[in-house]
């Protein structure tokens, strides 16, 4: 029977069973629409990167002589949302069959169902054969247990897939290695560039600004600095493997001014569009390795394989779980709403402006720069999760709800209340200083608590336990912070909360 296979933006995979044979009775159907578009403010760069990526997928499909449907965004019959546009397909075209891959979101997910309910032909829906673990298998794992501690299911993902085992051991004796990494960089050591491409995506980035997509962010795009397609994907991860992991582990939580990428893979984008595989990014650097020993250590190598094959399933496994439920946790109650400067970098704040403008500039920042300078800030001061949310799933060219939410109403905003993580997320501008160069020229002084120049991470950090003691005062992990806070003489602890409130009153001003 004449067949309709959707694919969507974020299953660019050219290695998926589907596309193994050449079938004259199976059209591929991928479109650009304004549902896509418009469920949060994307930055530019990730419009223009997932239609490029698009593009570049179909071209490939249709050289191999697969037959492909591919909906512009300004197209005349362009309906706008996948279940309008394949309607109108099968009752244009006669098919009889309808397939898509497992999408990866709830709302899309929902919709491809009730869109199956309604059509009068059959349909069939199949794994996007991406990822290591299936949608359940976490919820399986942790079934009955109150908390889902991600190292036993890190360990368990180790021993299932054999993934630098020895027999039943792992390979070395440790599991895990994090106490030798997490360093500061040093003064004068600077970071390897990163490899750019420069792709000119002009045509795609005219046809967004035509029709009246709003984005965020800046652009370049005759320059394009992202991998668009499988092979620019493969040379970013050879470039990493080589250049860059066997410093990944030591400066993971490093952070300094102007330095967007230091000795991150940035392979987020390729993968999470699934140009290329969790497997082959793992595999690609135990082989890099196991060839120079005596360059890399073990300790750089398992740091990033336990973000892949570890963190990132384990937050898919979360979002099956716990969604839709997780979308509306907000444990502390938060309310406020995000500070102007956060859509513009206009603030004083030295850490902040750096994290806030690189993401702005190259919808990028690093881990640590997400949960621990802007997820760090947006919890002490606050904030709604909601707003929280919107911003992370906007700005970021990696960002893809299963993998945003859980980062963010999870591990950063603990709005879980302790799914994902043991305790918040939250510092003052001690820890800042201990792993970034940011506080030296900073407007704001770091070993200040109050008045005009107290660094505002300080205040707000102690504000932050104080007013959420109900919450947080049993928590046998944060027992000591709160024996420091009772501590401290009343009139000190007054003028810090005094100067927090009178920093919370003023937060566009920041
Ligand atoms: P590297 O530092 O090189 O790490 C390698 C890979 O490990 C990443 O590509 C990623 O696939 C995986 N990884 C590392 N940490 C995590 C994690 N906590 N969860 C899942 N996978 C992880 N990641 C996204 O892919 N999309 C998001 O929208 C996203 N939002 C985040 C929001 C917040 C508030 C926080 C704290 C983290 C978020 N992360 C997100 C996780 C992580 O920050 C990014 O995966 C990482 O910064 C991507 O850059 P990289 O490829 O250079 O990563
Ligand atoms: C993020 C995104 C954007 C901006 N645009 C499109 C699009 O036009 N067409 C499409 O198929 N997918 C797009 N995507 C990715 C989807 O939002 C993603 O596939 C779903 O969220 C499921 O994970
Ligand atoms: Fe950030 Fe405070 Fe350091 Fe300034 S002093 S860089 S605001 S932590």
């Amino acid at each position: 029977p004449k067949t309709l296979r959707l694919i969507l933006g974020d299953q660019l995979n050219s290695n998926h069973s589907w596309f193994k044979t050449v079938d004259d009775s199976v059209t591929y159907v991928m479109m650009e629409i304004r549902s896509e578009t418009d469920y949060a403010k994307h930055h530019i760069q990730k419009v223009v990167g997932i239609f490029a990526a698009m593009q570049d997928l179909k071209n490939n499909l249709l050289s191999q002589n697969h037959k492909v449907i591919y909906i512009c965004l300004n197209d005349k019959n362009n309906l706008q949302s996948f279940e309008k546009n394949i309607q109108n397909l099968i009752s244009e075209h006669d098919f009889k069959h309808f397939e898509y891959q497992f999408p990866d979101e709830y709302r899309v997910d929902l919709d491809l169902k009730s869109l199956c309910n309604v059509v009068s032909i059959s349909s069939t829906a199949v794994d996007s054969e991406h990822f290591f673990t299936t949608r359940n298998e976490l919820g399986d794992f942790f079934e009955g247990k109150k908390t889902y501690l991600m190292e036993s299911f890190y360990r368990a993902m180790r021993k299932k897939h054999n993934i630098m085992m020895e027999g039943d051991k792992p390979l070395t004796g440790q599991w895990n290695y994090d106490g030798e990494n997490r360093k500061k960089l040093p003064k004068n050591h600077k970071p390897i560039a990163p490899l750019v491409f420069n792709n000119d995506v002009s045509k795609i980035y005219e046809e967004i600004t035509k029709s009246d997509v709003k984005t965020i962010g800046t652009i370049d795009a005759k320059n394009f600095i992202w991998p668009i397609n499988r092979k620019q994907s493969l040379e970013l991860l050879d470039f990493f493997a080589e250049e860059c992991l066997q410093l990944f582990g030591s400066y993971q939580d490093a952070m300094t001014p102007n330095e967007w990428s230091l000795y991150h893979s940035r392979i987020s984008f390729s993968m999470n569009v699934k140009m290329i595989s969790p497997q082959e990014v793992i595999d690609r650097c135990i082989e890099e390795w196991k060839k120079r020993p005596n360059e890399i250590e073990f300790n750089q190598l398992e740091g990033f394989v336990r973000q892949i094959i570890g963190w990132r399933e384990y937050m898919r496994g979360i979002y099956w779980n716990k969604m839709p439920e997780f979308a509306s946790m907000n444990f502390f109650n938060n309310q406020e709403k995000l500070p102007n400067w956060f859509w513009t970098g206009k603030t004083k704040m030295n850490c902040m402006k750096d994290a806030i403008n690189q993401s702005l500039n190259y919808a990028y920042a690093h881990h640590i720069q997400r949960l621990m300078i802007t997820g760090n800030f947006a919890l002490l001061a606050g904030i709604h999760p909601d707003e929280i949310d919107a911003w992370y799933l906007g700005i970021y060219i990696d960002a893809f709800e299963w993998v945003e939410i859980t980062n963010t109403r999870g591990m950063s905003q603990f709005a879980d209340g302790g799914i994902v993580g043991t305790k918040p997320y939250v510092s003052s501008a001690s820890y800042i200083d201990k792993m970034s160069h940011y506080c030296g020229s900073c407007f704001y002084k770091k070993a200040i608590k109050t008045g005009d120049k107290a660094c505002p991470f300080n205040s707000l950090y102690w504000n932050f336990y104080d007013r959420n003691e109900d919450k947080l005062g049993k928590n046998p992990r944060i027992g000591m912070m709160y024996n420091v806070w009772r501590k401290m003489k009343p009139e000190d602890k007054t003028a810090m909360l005094e100067q927090a409130d009178y920093y919370l009153k003023n937060i566009n001003e920041l």
